[in-house]
């Protein structure tokens, strides 16, 4: 699903002297690249114009553009466009007071559920939020700064697995060249991006070491609450953090990583050739087609949507 409203929104961020980025909570690189980018975006081409950044905090990816998150009031608000990068639901939103703003923009490449906002843009096809922001400033007709463009190309880096994924297109690399030539230093992105403290390193060969194939290939981890509880380690470290150590095994296609939680069983699915997105929606979940995550009610449930996955291989 691809919906427009690229002519509103450039008259909206005209219009509004207040403008607040949201992207969603627990920011990967594309969530922080396409605020910060977009930021000093605005900043830049608006000097009269008031621009605050919001969210939780960032992380490891807190290097992406200086990442430091405004504290502002809600009076902020107050007449204020609030524009969310990168998520297709309104749960996943960092600071829901977006709801306050007198008008509302998302700007998104996941698979589309619904509309919540005034404005949106939604680009399925663009590999990133970041290289969709980028390549929207460019149409705008706005100037792009360099320190917008590093943010920016760390979130295309981020979201494509370094140019990897199939979402990898000819435009991808078309907006990239539009990045890299405002001159910034790309290897000082790379050395935050793919270094790692020894403990990681570590618990990622133990990770390593827990997976498992169903009878018909599909990979899978299984981390209890009790497990969880020893590893001290965040959800997200272990969640998202681990799924991609079975992204490189010969002959495995599609795989999920189960951790266990107070809430429930978090479930990120991967694929390489399938669409784990219709799974990942029959369980409550979302995202994009080949990569997408749901959070279930107990293991019993998990290992059904495993089922599903291991079905899903014979009648391929
Ligand atoms: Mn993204």
């Amino acid at each position: 699903m691809y919906s427009q409203d690229f002519d509103r929104a450039i008259e909206a961020i005209e219009r509004y002297d207040t403008i607040i980025i949201h992207r969603h909570s627990s920011p990967d690189g594309d969530a922080m690249g396409s605020q910060m980018g977009l930021k000093y975006v605005l900043e830049d081409n608006f000097p009269s114009k008031k621009v605050y950044v919001v969210g939780d905090s960032a992380g490891r990816y807190s290097f992406v553009g200086g990442g430091v998150m405004d504290e502002i009031s809600d009076e902020v608000y107050q007449g204020a466009l609030a524009i969310l990068l990168d998520m297709s639901e309104p749960f996943l939103v960092s600071d829901e007071r977006y709801k306050m703003a007198e008008c509302t923009l998302r700007i998104d490449h996941h698979q589309y559920v619904k509309k919540f906002t005034d404005l949106e843009i939604v680009d399925t096809s663009a590999e990133s939020c970041a290289g969709l922001v980028a390549s929207l400033v460019k149409q705008w007709g706005l100037k792009m700064p360099s320190e917008a463009a590093k943010a920016l190309y760390t979130g295309m880096v981020t979201d494509s697995g370094r140019f990897r994924y199939d979402s990898t297109t000819a435009k991808t690399f078309e907006t990239a060249s539009y990045l890299f030539e405002t001159g910034f230093d790309a290897s000082e992105i790379y050395l935050n991006l793919y270094s790692d403290d020894l403990e990681m390193i570590k618990l990622r060969a133990s990770f390593v070491m827990k997976i498992r194939l169903t009878e018909h290939g599909v990979g899978y981890i299984y981390t209890t609450l009790e497990e969880m509880k020893s590893l001290n380690a965040s959800t997200f470290t272990i969640s998202r953090g681990m799924v991609n150590t079975m992204a490189e095994i010969k002959g495995v296609n599609t795989w999920v990583n189960f951790t266990e939680t107070e809430e429930g069983v978090l479930c990120e699915l991967r694929s390489k050739t399938q669409n784990v997105n219709a799974i990942a929606v029959k369980y409550g979940g979302g995202g994009h087609v080949k990569a997408s995550g749901a959070k279930v009610a107990s293991r019993e449930e998990a290992m059904k949507m495993l089922q599903d996955l291991d079905q899903m291989q014979i009648e391929e």
